[in-house]
């Protein structure tokens, strides 16, 4: 098949490529880099390396033989994304560059609106697209868990049964996000939705748990690598936990720590979004799959984090300070997901497992962890008006730049 991901660039967007190119599907990318700027734009870094994407392109063509197509733009424009769409007909789109982060969308107004502006309009301009120049394609939307909050009782893939006086439909389960990130992500899935109603699309929302993890089989040379943010804005908890513990700060589970989410390791993510690819969606479709392996609770995972650490030598502490965000922190949790496992899903990595490759690999990278340890804290509150002056005022990193090659943070050097 062939390919489209949008934010080919990223955490996710990069293995995705590695993976369908090695199982022999041709991939084109499209990104703008903006997560790099943005990464930097809080002062931190990915604590693997990453090369500059002509380096990255590269490496694909020399390791895997293959050549990853790239168009550099913006999904904001409309005619880059028309034009992308007439020039490649992909068979599916998978779209992945969205402002990806919550506590960055809760720093001020200037935050939450940028977070949905583009989320909402990159989404349009795609469904816009589609429908003028490959109305057949598959469109693969990057949702979130998220998007169905934590409510007491079980969270059913997209849909469930109403019967209220009287009468009985299937009807969207209710949202509740928890915050304007989250947001944007419900306000996506009723454009989606709508969009494969009125023009018969096919699409599959993914309700994605939290991604850990720094591997995937495909990424077998140090320049395949892909980012791993830590800090506080663009980290996830795990990851966030085990670089903690890394750098000997507490690992923090925040408030109670009995907040429960869906999670996913990486390599099974990318199991999980060719599975949605290879098996798309019918005309006029739309799919909603909660896609995650198991629910823990962030105490849960801070004790294997710490448990694992010690067989590192590394002696970790947990702290639990007061709760940044405004969440149930401890609560039902109990979310269906059984189209995955009907399309072939497999767990393919353990937990401990997993924890452990990435203790490994950032063991590797300390110093770049180090160098930028004064973002693992949390600073953005849910509830301050203030969070912007807050992120400015903390301290300065205390060494400065990426090994030169390495291309750090840098976008695109030399591409046009
Ligand atoms: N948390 C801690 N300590 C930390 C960091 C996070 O206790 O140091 C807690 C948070 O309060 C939250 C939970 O861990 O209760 C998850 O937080 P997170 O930062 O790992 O994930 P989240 O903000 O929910 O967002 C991430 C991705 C997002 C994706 C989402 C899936 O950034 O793109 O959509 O996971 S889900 O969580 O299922 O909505």
């Amino acid at each position: 098949m062939k390919v489209l991901i949008t934010g080919v660039d990223g955490y996710s967007g990069w293995p995705l490529a590695l993976h369908l190119l090695a199982r022999g599907h041709e991939v084109v990318g499209i990104d703008n880099f903006v997560t790099r700027r943005r990464v930097s734009e809080v002062g931190s870094w990915s604590a693997t390396p990453i090369p500059s994407f002509p380096r990255r392109l590269a490496a694909v063509k020399e390791v895997l033989g293959r050549d990853l197509a790239f168009h550099r733009g913006d999904l904001q424009d409309f005619d880059f994304v028309r034009d992308v769409l007439a020039r490649e007909r992909p068979d599916a789109i998978v779209h992945l560059a969205e402002q990806r982060s919550a506590p960055y969308s809760m720093i001020d107004v200037h935050h939450a609106v940028t977070t949905q502006v583009e989320n909402l309009t990159g989404t349009l301009h795609l469904l816009y697209a589609m429908r003028a120049v490959c109305p057949d394609a598959h469109l693969v939307k990057m949702g979130t868990m998220g998007e169905y909050g934590t409510p007491n009782v079980d969270i059913p893939e997209g849909f469930f049964e109403v019967e209220f006086r009287g009468r009985k439909d299937t009807l969207p389960f209710p949202r509740r996000a928890g915050s304007w990130y989250h947001w944007s992500k419900v306000f996506d899935s009723g454009d989606v939705m709508f969009a494969t109603g009125i023009w018969n699309l096919r699409a599959t929302d993914v309700m994605q748990g939290v991604i850990y993890g720094i591997r995937t089989p495909e990424i077998t040379d140090r320049r395949l690598l892909t980012r791993f943010d830590f800090d506080e804005t663009w980290g996830t908890a795990l990851n966030r936990f085990i670089a903690q513990a890394v750098v000997g700060l507490p690992i923090t589970p925040y408030g109670k720590g009995g907040q429960r989410r869906g999670f996913i390791a990486l390599e099974d993510s990318m199991q999980s979004l060719r599975l949605a690819i290879e098996h798309p969606a019918s005309p006029g479709e739309y799919r909603v799959l909660n896609q995650f392996d198991a629910a823990y609770s962030v105490n849960e995972l801070a004790e294997v984090a710490r448990r694992v650490a010690a067989e590192f030598g590394l002696a970790a502490t947990i702290e639990h300070p007061p709760d940044p965000r405004v969440e149930a922190e401890d609560h039902y949790y109990q979310p269906i997901h059984d189209r995955l496992v009907g399309l072939g899903y497999r767990r393919t990595r353990e937990l401990e497992d997993v924890v452990r490759e990435i203790f490994r690999d950032l063991i590797r990278y300390r110093k770049r962890i180090q160098a930028r340890r004064h973002v693992l804290a949390a600073t953005t509150q849910w509830r301050s008006e203030d969070s912007a002056s807050a992120l400015a005022a903390r301290a300065p990193a205390p060494t400065a730049h990426p090994a030169p090659g390495t291309g750090g943070e840098d976008p695109a050097r030399s591409l046009a």
